[in-house]
Formats: C-alpha cells, sequence, structure tokens
C-alpha cells in the first residue's frame, strides 16, 4: 500500500466522526431535518426572509433565522429588504399606536401564518428576536401545522442569569472551567463564545446578565474594569440582553477612600451617584446592580446601624436619573444557636415592605435555607405585597452533585413556582408573586445562578444543559410544563426517535426525585459535606457557625428524626397562610416529602406508608440508589439513537453517580442506624461498608 494511502486511511479512521457533537451547539444545533416530507414542507413556507429592519436587535432576528433555515432546510434562505414571493416569512415591526402593540408589551410576538407567507410581527426589535427563535423552535421539535400561530407573552419582564464569577476567572460553586469571561485580555480581544452565549439566552428569551459574583470585587467598578464590562455589554446587546453589576457595599471605602460607607452620609451618598454616573458612561442602557449585603461576611447598611431599605434605597436614588435598578437580596441569617436559619430573612425583611424606592427589588433564594434538594417555598412570597420580589433559582447544581450528577431541575422550579402561598386566596401562586399579578408588581424578575463555564460543552456535565434550557423557558413562560420543556430539549439536543425521546424525557423527569431519595429524603435538609458542598456528612457537628452543621438540621436523637417547626419548635410554620400551613402542621397527615422539614418524628411511628418512620427512611435511600441503576439501564436504550460522545460521557456520568448514591445511602444510612438502633428493613441488604469506613471516603471528599 503506497505510504500516503496508508496516511488517508489512518486519518480516516482516527478523525472523529463527521457529526460528533462535543456539546458546543447546545441546543442550536440546525442539522439537516431527517424527514423529507417534513423538510419539504417547512421549507415550501420557508424559501425567503422580508426583514426592512435596520436596527441592531431586528438584524439579529433576521440572520438568526436564516442561519437557522438554512442549517435545517439544507439549502440557502435569501434575505430580502422587502418584495413578496410564495413561501415569505415576514418579520415586521409594527408601528407604535397598531391595535396589537399593546397586547404584545415589550418582548411579546404574533405569529401569523398565511396564504404562501408567514408573518412574525412584534411592537419591538426584541420581540422579533424571540419570534424567530419560536419559529426556528418549531422546526426543530418538528412541530404540527396549527402549533405555530398565536401571541406570545413573556410572564416576565426580566429573565435574568446571575453569574457567581470572580474577577481572577474561577467561579464560585461553578463547576464547568473558569469563567466565560476573560478579563484580562478585555477589552481587546473579544472571544467568539460570548455572542454565542448571547445566542444561546436570547433563544429561550433569557434578556438580562449579572456578570460578577454577589460576594462582589470592588474592582468591576473601577476604571480599569469598566471598559471590558461595556466590551461584553456590546457583544450581548444586539441580543437583547441588558448587563448588570454585582457591587460590593463597601466601596466608598475601599475604592472612593471615604471614610465610611454609611448609605446616610452625604458624602457616600455623592460617591455612589458618581460612580452610577460613570459606569452609565461606558454603559448606556446598564440594566443596575445587584447587592448581596450584610450576609455571610459582606459589608452592607447594619455595620452603620442602618436598615437593608436605607441601603438600598441610597442607591435607588442614584440609579433614578437613568432608569436603572436595584435588586437586593433578602438571602440573610444570623449565626443565633437558638435560632432556626428558616425565619431569619423572613423577620429581617417582611418588617421593612413598603418602605423601599420603587426602583428596589429584593431577590428572595425559592426557598428559605439554600438551594436545597427540595425546599418549601421561601415564606416572603406571598408576604410583602408593596415590595417587588424576585425569585432566585440556582441552576448550578451546589447541592445537586455538582456536574457528576443527573438532576433534571425543571420540576424543583416548577415545584416552587406551582405552590400557593394563598396571599390573595386560593391561586396565590409563587408563581404569580413573581410574575406580579397578585399584587399588581411593576417590575418583575426572575434570576437563576448560572450553570454555564469555560468547558467546551458549556455546562460539563452534557445533560445540565437542559437546566440552563428550562430556566430561559420558564422565567418566559411559568405555565409551561416540565414534560413539555424536557421534550422539547431532547428534541433540539438529541434525538428525533420517538421512542427515545420519551425514555429520555422520562430520565430527565424522574431524575430530581431521584436525587431527593438517595441524599435528603422525607425533608431532610442540609446534610452534604461541609465547605464543598458534595456528598454526605449527616454527622458534621462543628463548623464556625451552628448553622452550618448537618445536625443542627436533623436533629435526631434516641427518640426520632427531624426539625420541629410547629408551634412546639420553632414555629416557623406559622410565617406562612393558615392554607398553606394546614397540609405541613400535623405530622400525621404531613405529605412524606415535608415530613422532617416541620417534624421530630419517632423513629417507630407508622407513616402513610404503612411503614415506619426508621423503616421508609432505609427504603427511601435503597430505592433511590436503585433508581440511579434504572437510569444506567435505560440510557443504555438510546444509544443508537444518540451522538456516541454524548453517548459515552452520559454513561460514564451516570456510573459515577450510581458510586456516590451508594456513599450517600451507605453514609446516612449507617449515621442515622447510631440514633434509631433498629436494623434495617426485612429485604434490604446492609451496607457492606462500616460508618468510619463512610466517615473516611467522605473526609477524602473535603482534603485540599
Ligand atoms: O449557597 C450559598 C453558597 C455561597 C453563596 C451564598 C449566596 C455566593 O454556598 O457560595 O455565595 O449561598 O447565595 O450568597
Amino acid at each position: 500500500m503506497p505510504r500516503f494511502l496508508g496516511l488517508v486511511l489512518f486519518l480516516l479512521i482516527s478523525a472523529p466522526a463527521a457529526n460528533a457533537d462535543d456539546g458546543y451547539r447546545l441546543w442550536l444545533k440546525y442539522d439537516l431535518i431527517s424527514n423529507p416530507a417534513l423538510r419539504k414542507e417547512y421549507a415550501s413556507i420557508a424559501r425567503f426572509i422580508t426583514c426592512s429592519e435596520n436596527d441592531p436587535v431586528s438584524k439579529t432576528a433576521c440572520l438568526e433565522l436564516q442561519a437557522g433555515l438554512q442549517g435545517l432546510l439544507g439549502k440557502p434562505v435569501p434575505v430580502q429588504s422587502s418584495g413578496f414571493k410564495p413561501g415569505t416569512i415576514e418579520l415586521v415591526l409594527l408601528p407604535k399606536g397598531t391595535p396589537d402593540t399593546d397586547n404584545l408589551g415589550k418582548d411579546g410576538f404574533k405569529i401569523q401564518p398565511g396564504r404562501g407567507r408567514t408573518a412574525i410581527l412584534a411592537a419591538h426589535p426584541s420581540g422579533l428576536l424571540y419570534g424567530a427563535f419560536e419559529f426556528l423552535r418549531y422546526l426543530q421539535t418538528e412541530g404540527k401545522p396549527g402549533e405555530l400561530s398565536g401571541v406570545r407573552r413573556p410572564r416576565v419582564q426580566l429573565r435574568m442569569l446571575n453569574h457567581w464569577d470572580n474577577p481572577l476567572g474561577t467561579i464560585e460553586r461553578g463547576y464547568a472551567g473558569a469563567s466565560l469571561w476573560k478579563w484580562y485580555e478585555l477589552p481587546e480581544t473579544i472571544d467568539p463564545r460570548y455572542r454565542d452565549y448571547a445566542r444561546a439566552n436570547a433563544s429561550i428569551g433569557i434578556n438580562a446578565v449579572v456578570l460578577n459574583n454577589v460576594n462582589a470585587s470592588a474592582r468591576f467598578l473601577t476604571p480599569e474594569y469598566l471598559p471590558k464590562v461595556k466590551a461584553l455589554a456590546d457583544v450581548l446587546r444586539p441580543y437583547g440582553i441588558k448587563v448588570f453589576l454585582s457591587i460590593n457595599f463597601a466601596s466608598p471605602k475601599t475604592l472612593g477612600k471615604l471614610k465610611t460607607s454609611d448609605p446616610l452620609d452625604p458624602q457616600v451618598r455623592a460617591w455612589w451617584q458618581e460612580k452610577v454616573r460613570e459606569v452609565y458612561s461606558y454603559v448606556p442602557d446598564f440594566g443596575g446592580f445587584l447587592v448581596k449585603a450584610n450576609s455571610e461576611g459582606e459589608p452592607g447598611p447594619q455595620e452603620h446601624g442602618r436598615t437593608h431599605a436605607d441601603g438600598a434605597n441610597m442607591l435607588a436614588e442614584a440609579f433614578r436619573p437613568h432608569g436603572g435598578l436595584v435588586i437586593w437580596r433578602a438571602f440573610v441569617y444570623g449565626p443565633d444557636p437558638k435560632g432556626d436559619r428558616f425565619k431569619e430573612a423572613y423577620q429581617e425583611f417582611k418588617p421593612l415592605d413598603g418602605q423601599f424606592a420603587p426602583n428596589v427589588i429584593v431577590q428572595v433564594k425559592n426557598g428559605p435555607i439554600d438551594f436545597q434538594p427540595r425546599e418549601p417555598f421561601h415564606p416572603l412570597f406571598g408576604a410583602m405585597p408593596k415590595t417587588p420580589l424576585a425569585m432566585e433559582f440556582q441552576i448550578t447544581q451546589e447541592y445537586l452533585g455538582f456536574s457528576t450528577n443527573l438532576v433534571f431541575l425543571a420540576p424543583l422550579f416548577k415545584e416552587c413556582l406551582d405552590s400557593d402561598t394563598y396571599a390573595r386566596g386560593k391561586g396565590s401562586t409563587v408563581a404569580r408573586v413573581i410574575d406580579g399579578s397578585v399584587h399588581d408588581y411593576p417590575v418583575t424578575v426572575m434570576a437563576g445562578v448560572a450553570n454555564t463555564g469555560s468547558d467546551r460543552n458549556w455546562t460539563w456535565h452534557s445533560m445540565s444543559q437542559a437546566n440552563w434550557y428550562a430556566f430561559g423557558r420558564l422565567a418566559w413562560d411559568h405555565q409551561l410544563s416540565s414534560a413539555r420543556i424536557a421534550e422539547e430539549w431532547a428534541r433540539m439536543t438529541l434525538t428525533q426517535d420517538p421512542s427515545a425521546v420519551a425514555t429520555i424525557k422520562d430520565i430527565l423527569l424522574g431524575s430530581r426525585e431521584t436525587y431527593v431519595r438517595f441524599t435528603t429524603p422525607m425533608g431532610l435538609h442540609h446534610i452534604m459535606g461541609q465547605g464543598i458542598h458534595f456528598g454526605p456528612e449527616p454527622w458534621l457537628a462543628r463548623s464556625a457557625r451552628p448553622d452550618w452543621t448537618s445536625i443542627y438540621y436533623h436533629r435526631a436523637d434516641t427518640v426520632g428524626l427531624g426539625f420541629d417547626r410547629t408551634p412546639q419548635g420553632s414555629n416557623a410554620l406559622s410565617l406562612y397562610a393558615p392554607e398553606t400551613q394546614q397540609p405541613w402542621s400535623d405530622p400525621n397527615s404531613c405529605a412524606l416529602p415535608y415530613l422532617l422539614w416541620f417534624h421530630h418524628v419517632p423513629w417507630d411511628k407508622p407513616l402513610s406508608s404503612g411503614r415506619t418512620l426508621w423503616d421508609e427512611l432505609c427504603l427511601q435511600y435503597y430505592a433511590g440508589t436503585d433508581e440511579v441503576a434504572a437510569m444506567q439501564a435505560r440510557w443504555e436504550t438510546v444509544q443508537p439513537h444518540v451522538d456516541p460522545e454524548w453517548f459515552a460521557d452520559v454513561r460514564g456520568r451516570l456510573a459515577v453517580q450510581h458510586r456516590e448514591a451508594l456513599h450517600w445511602r451507605d453514609a446516612c444510612v449507617l449515621y442515622f442506624q447510631t440514633f434509631s438502633r433498629k436494623p434495617l428493613p426485612p429485604g434490604l441488604n446492609p451496607p457492606k461498608r462500616t460508618l468510619e469506613e463512610m466517615k473516611r471516603i467522605v473526609e477524602i471528599y473535603q482534603l485540599r
């Protein structure tokens, strides 16, 4: 064989398959639609695009539509600025005063299929952008005629990612590599990834981004960093995305060299006003500040004897001339060993309702503790009628197995959004508090702590891309079901094969409950490894603060398990409306997923399942672990239908997840057994490892 032929053969064999999928393209693949009949049908309605608008966002809409259609249909789709030929998709900005414009609002759009022409109508360019992506989604998910037409409007105005990215490129609680933002080479060098990030966000309706960590460095407000922020804002703007920054409340002192950062000090107020003016000189459409104050050691107004409202209002005043917002976080808790962390944000913020300036929004985590695998909704939702409340979800899996575990978060988000606060009677769901319809909030925000990073596939665990997708879709429309979101994502990202789609959807939909079962069943919470928040450490009894230990939360003793939050205990239950309290207040009828959130339950108490607490607990740990094995088996069945690289990646990670589930199961069952002093229920094989061995394994997780 001639030498060069050998080389060619070698290259052919060793080159990755043409369709190898490294995950970079996310759900925006735009590969050729494989069904020829469908392709033909779609091609007949998408032969040309007409777009006469010249603003940057409308132009983006047009180019995205063109690129997407060309990929999906496998042929050029020319763009024209006017004219009409059969098969035209027309992007139309409705003139002000057209009856439809009010109805569509800022970001809404209407798709009107007609004979030979499909119109995408909007009142603002961003509506055209979202309409273009909706049209593409319709093709990508092989939509049926009739599904396309109609008006779509987001239910929440600001659909926002919060990046916990630091100036030196690390990400707090980030598991997908380094920060996307290469601060050291900005503003001169613009990584093409910024644009791809913007596209992905725009395709799911995300329109706001906080670039840096809430544990904020004052550095971002310096003349060294503001040009970098401007460079990023310039890339994101054509995709309809506004930029926000997290700030450090002590900046007047650290950066401005003032004697104090007291929010009522006139010099401090003037400093912030000047600083905000300077920020706007770089980014004229700047969104505002996100603030973590007097929380986990971050500076804030309380050091100066002032309230959260004083601090927020001072900043709000600085933003008023520019139309910007102050998003003030409610994640605060004090180290009171006798207190209950569950109640602290409520006690701090509820009395301030009505005291915040109109351009302040208070951002509340979904649950009262901290992004646990399952939490009851935060009692502040529904309790602050005069203060717009933003939702803060966590997309990065800080407490959900980082990126080695497959956990689809849409069901977690939905469970919280669908909870009823009863603030204005039945149906006052958390979702309706957030979208402003319960209390008529003038500004509405849903934020998610991002799970993106510099890894090629953006999220490290390739299936975690679904969580970024789900967050955006739910921020746009909280009425979408988890099942629909899972199906859309699977079709756009992985396969069109109906049985494989069904299997992937099932895996996704069950995954969060499985994770809860093998880590924190029945309402256990905050029993994970200290510091890194990974793996089980239910025995953790000493830490810098009592509310960072595990025993503070599970309260195991020889009598039973769980945190009594009834009137006999901390009475945190009383923070909820009576109708919300009712199903949780009686240990005999409390739904099992919430039981140990609210009750200290005797080990041998019979539960609604017919088993005792101890038996049920063991069963849950074992069932959760077995469910991971079942996920592994189900994933094997999709092999013929998904990209080999993806398949192998997920297969490997599921194997890791199974090993970790066994750690959780064995560690927790053996540890709680030291209190229950009971054997495992019949049919369950006792762990092969001892508690001491488990402690050693977990200790190794924590080693530096
Ligand atoms: O969940 C905790 C995290 C911290 C985080 C904090 C917060 C950014 O462990 O890493 O800090 O919450 O939300 O402020």
